[in-house]
């Protein structure tokens, strides 16, 4: 292959990188803290990419103007020797102010990514394998409600996340909004954020964490102050009850067929602590920790065989008639 198509088709697998926007990019910052992050990695770039360009340029010059051959290899040219000593130790000198510099421009770029705000809204994130536990904390208890998979952060203001694990260690990281930050059993780590617009963002588990690792995502929906605040009013009531005849007999098929031996739904007996809270999950845009769209057809195949869609997960296939499939969809769909 000639030397030309080569750098043609390299530019080429370049390209995608223009693409990086998009609802989980570092590079599309859409918070102060992730914003502060890409502007680090801006600088860190572009001084390495100076010194790298020069110590090529330097190397071809080398190249191109070496010693030929004849000429005795070992003769010593003194006025030549004295210059690049010097050339040395000067370049020595200037990698230590450029090694300080970029350092000096991680820690200030730390100490805003850092910085914490005591008014934030407090959140708690517990990590399961393979889905994520959120409560929300406030003042007073009747304010603190408990969801799964998703969480909704009110635009402008600072959210802090206290992050725990409940079995193995995980990672919290929202690209457009912050960095990473692990989850550990028996520690509490805290990582803030102040989301700029609002929009839907991507999260996604960044420490492996088991079989099912790669679905352990959930969704960072950024709402105007005051459409959070109803949201927040609404997820803190319990569950709706159902009226329609077929949602009525899927409560009875939740709570006689095991369900509620591992799913809260707040306001029903259904009250089991092992897997996700399903007490709004008819408003949620995701089931499975992101791994499917919260739409019937994907709620159905999820309950269906649960080990078909996240082999190795901790919920179990139960057997179940279609009917009763049915009413189970539809008592979980009408949990708005
Ligand atoms: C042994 C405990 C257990 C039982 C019994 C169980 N589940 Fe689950 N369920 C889980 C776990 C654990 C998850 C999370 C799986 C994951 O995403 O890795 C889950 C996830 C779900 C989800 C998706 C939740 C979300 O936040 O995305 C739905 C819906 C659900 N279960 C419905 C049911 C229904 C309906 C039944 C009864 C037919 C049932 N489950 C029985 C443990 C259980
Ligand atoms: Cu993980």
């Amino acid at each position: 292959m000639p030397a030309w198509v080569r750098s043609g088709l390299l530019l080429l697998v370049a390209l995608p990188l223009v693409a990086c926007t998009g609802s989980q990019s570092a590079l599309d910052p859409q918070a102060l803290q992730s914003e502060q992050i890409r502007h680090t990695f801006i600088i860190f770039l572009g001084v390495s990419g100076i010194v790298w360009s020069c110590v090529i340029v330097v190397l071809g010059v080398g190249l191109l103007r070496r010693t030929r051959i004849g000429q005795a290899p070992l003769e010593l040219r003194l006025p030549f020797e004295a210059r690049a000593g010097r050339v040395i130790l000067g370049l020595g000198a200037t990698t230590t102010l450029i090694v300080l510099v970029l350092s000096f421009v991680s820690y200030a770029g730390q100490r805003s990514l850092f910085a914490k705000d005591p008014d934030a809204l407090t959140l708690k994130i517990i990590g399961h394998q393979w889905w994520w536990e959120v409560r929300y904390k406030a003042d007073s208890p009747h304010n603190s409600f408990t969801t799964a998979n998703e969480i909704r952060i009110p635009v402008g203001k600072p959210v802090k996340v206290e992050l725990e694990s409940a079995d193995v260690i995980h990672s919290f990281w929202v690209p457009s909004l912050t960095g990473k930050m692990d989850l550990i059993t028996g520690q509490t780590n805290e990582i803030q954020f102040t989301a700029r617009n609002p929009g839907i963002y991507r999260g996604q588990c960044a420490e492996f964490c088991g079989l099912q690792h790669a679905h352990m995502a959930f969704a960072a929906i950024a709402l105007r102050p005051d459409e959070f605040e109803r949201w927040r009013e609404h997820e803190n009531q319990s569950a709706v009850n159902p009226t329609a005849p077929l949602a009525k007999q899927g409560e009875e098929l939740f709570r006689g067929r095991g369900c509620a031996l591992c799913h809260t739904i707040r306001g029903t007996l259904a009250g089991g602590q092992l897997g996700p809270d399903l007490t709004h999950i008819g408003s949620r845009t995701t089931i499975a920790a992101g791994t499917l769209p919260r739409t019937p057809a994907a709620l159905g195949a999820w309950i269906a065989d649960p080990q078909h869609i996240k082999p190795g997960n901790l919920m179990p296939r139960m057997p179940l008639q279609s009917g009763e499939l049915i009413a189970i969809i539809q008592y979980l769909e009408q949990l708005k």
